[in-house]
């Protein structure tokens, strides 16, 4: 019924809206006018071709104007691209299978050519490339662990790439090097380590995060592997559950002790059965136990393997416990959901990826040890070309001996730059965000015949798993032979879904579940109707299975 009261309210409601905008608007125009960036892009020269070779930028003598004109072209590159992704409308991909982006495409060629291009090709090759690329950022790509574009991230992606600095030595990433070390601290405490403790550094993801945890673990159990190899060890065991990421057996491969020491743990639908976890002193199969991985969000299911009760069993036998918290870290920064974690301060070490749910440009990772001054003691070398140690400063601060890299690649200011822009509660809640929707998406599929769960309880973590079930196997009785049916349904799906490029989730098998859809949200820009868009796209896309 029309209520005029009501709707004079409403009017007045929307009016005050439409002013405080309009004001913003207004402001936003202000500030930039004044900003640096603008005052940068109104200096550059508007009349200054880019049709010349490469050799016309800095350093050559009067290249300014040109190199200020060709990066406002990329600028313009780039925010086409970031609108683009912010653009529901548009697409995610623009699939070509690797055979079509080989012969090339629209004058987009792979091939390097003997002679220069002009700037101007170069440019076309920036907007190609991203062009015949995939929109990670796009509110709709549910499709990995990591999604979203961060701009404050990306800003200090380019301002590292800017830099171009290598973190070695002190002498050459003094800023980067404190700031690395800030991090590490703020990640120690939030794990719940005391100001004593805590050691880490940044590496390229979290396989090799994860492998840091194994090579330093063994060094602490037996320190002569480093010169005499694994022949002066006895044969050892690790433990991960079945549901844990790849890289602990990769890591166990690479480090020498062979993929056969991974003794791994059942799980029970989504929880490794704990006191099947082993005893240090007790040999399994003539194996010498001497670490437990425990993972804190796996990474199909989203699980949180009971850490506390893990915990009782390596101090029970004296096991190093690693926490591959890669992907469940970012819940630590939630108030709402950390409590999932719980256990975690008693880790030997941790693995936590800010690149996944706190949407930290790829790739940030960190491995954290507890036990100070080990990593270290395993990995250096003394190189004394880089760490010299009759250097004018503290050398502690050249880290790069810690490390089994030489050069390193500066993963720490973007994630800096994005903390000081968030602030910790700023990451809570973005944290929040992607679990609320992970929850709607839940209830969505819960309410609907044409979708099943994988499972029936809420998801702890943002990953949700269900089968789509087109009509044609609707109310047909479980059984291998709809198993079979249904297992062919995801990749049917998802091979339209690239086609079309509308959005991109991806799918597996794992243990006995056939095929399944799993969603997975980090991306902040996701919205409700971002997900009433997966349910119906996917519904669309599969309905005449
Ligand atoms: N464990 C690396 C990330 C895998 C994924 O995005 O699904």
């Amino acid at each position: 019924m029309f209520n005029p009261r009501f709707a004079r309210f409403k009017f007045g409601i929307i009016s005050l809206f439409i002013g405080l905008g309009v004001r913003l608007l207004y402001l936003l125009y202000g500030c930039f006018s004044q900003c640096p960036l603008k005052k940068l892009l109104c200096s550059c020269p508007e009349n200054v071709s880019v049709s010349v070779p490469v050799t016309d930028l800095l350093p050559t003598a009067g290249g300014e104007s040109l190199t200020c004109k060709f990066f406002q072209e990329l600028v313009n590159i780039l925010m086409d691209y970031i609108f683009k992704s912010n653009e529901r409308s548009s697409k995610i991909l623009d699939f070509h299978h690797p055979h079509q982006l080989k012969e090339g495409l629209e004058g987009f060629s792979l091939d390097l050519p003997d002679h220069p291009e002009p700037l101007e090709q170069i440019l076309v090759d920036c907007r190609d490339t991203l062009k015949y690329g995939v929109k990670t950022g796009h509110p709709r790509f549910f499709n990995q662990l990591s999604s979203g574009l961060d701009l404050v991230g990306l800003a200090g992606q380019w301002l590292t790439s800017t830099a171009n600095t290598n973190m070695f030595t002190y002498e050459v990433s003094p800023v980067f090097l404190l700031m690395e070390e800030v991090l590490l601290k703020k990640m120690q405490s939030i794990v719940g380590w005391c100001e004593e403790e805590g050691d880490g550094i940044f590496c390229p993801g979290g396989a090799v995060s994860n492998l840091y945890s194994l090579l330093v673990a063994r060094y602490d159990f037996y320190p002569e592997v480093k010169t005499k190899g694994m022949c002066a060890l006895p044969r050892l065991a690790l433990f991960t559950s079945e549901h844990s990421h790849y890289s602990v057996r990769k890591a166990a491969a690479v480090l020498g002790m062979g993929s056969d020491s991974v003794q791994v743990v059942p799980c029970d639908e989504r929880y490794p059965s704990v006191p099947s976890v082993p005893h240090r002193s007790r040999c399994v199969q003539g194996l010498v136990p001497f670490y437990v991985n425990a993972t804190a969000g796996t990474t199909v299911y989203g699980a949180f393997d009971p850490l506390t009760a893990i915990a009782d069993v390596c101090d029970r036998h004296k096991l190093w416990l690693h926490v591959d918290a890669a992907w469940g870290g970012g819940l630590l920064m939630s108030r709402r959901h950390q409590g999932k974690l719980q256990g975690i301060e008693r880790a030997s070490s941790v693995t936590w990826n800010p690149h996944k749910l706190m949407g930290a440009p790829l790739q940030c990772s960190a491995i954290l040890i507890k036990k100070r001054g080990l990593l270290q003691e395993c990995n250096q070398l003394c190189a004394e070309y880089l760490f010299q140690s009759d250097k004018h400063y503290d050398i502690s601060y050249d880290t790069g001996d810690k490390t089994i890299q030489c050069g390193r690649h500066v993963d720490v200011f973007k994630l800096w730059l994005m903390w000081k822009a968030k602030g910790s509660e700023g990451f809570g809640s973005q944290v929040n965000k992607c679990l609320e929707n992970a929850e709607y998406l839940f209830k969505q599929l819960q309410r609907r015949a044409d979708f099943k769960l994988v499972f029936e309880s809420k998801p702890e973590h943002s990953n949700v798993c269900f089968w789509y079930l087109p009509p044609s196997l609707r109310g047909l009785p479980p059984g291998p032979d709809t198993n079979r049916r249904l297992h062919e349904v995801a990749p049917q799906i998802k091979a339209k879904m690239m086609e079309e490029g509308t959005t991109l989730i991806g799918y597996q098998p794992l243990g006995s579940n056939v095929n399944f859809f799993r969603c997975v949200f980090s991306n902040p820009a996701t919205q409700h109707e971002d997900v009433d868009f997966l349910l119906e796209e996917i519904a669309r896309l599969g309905s005449n299975l």
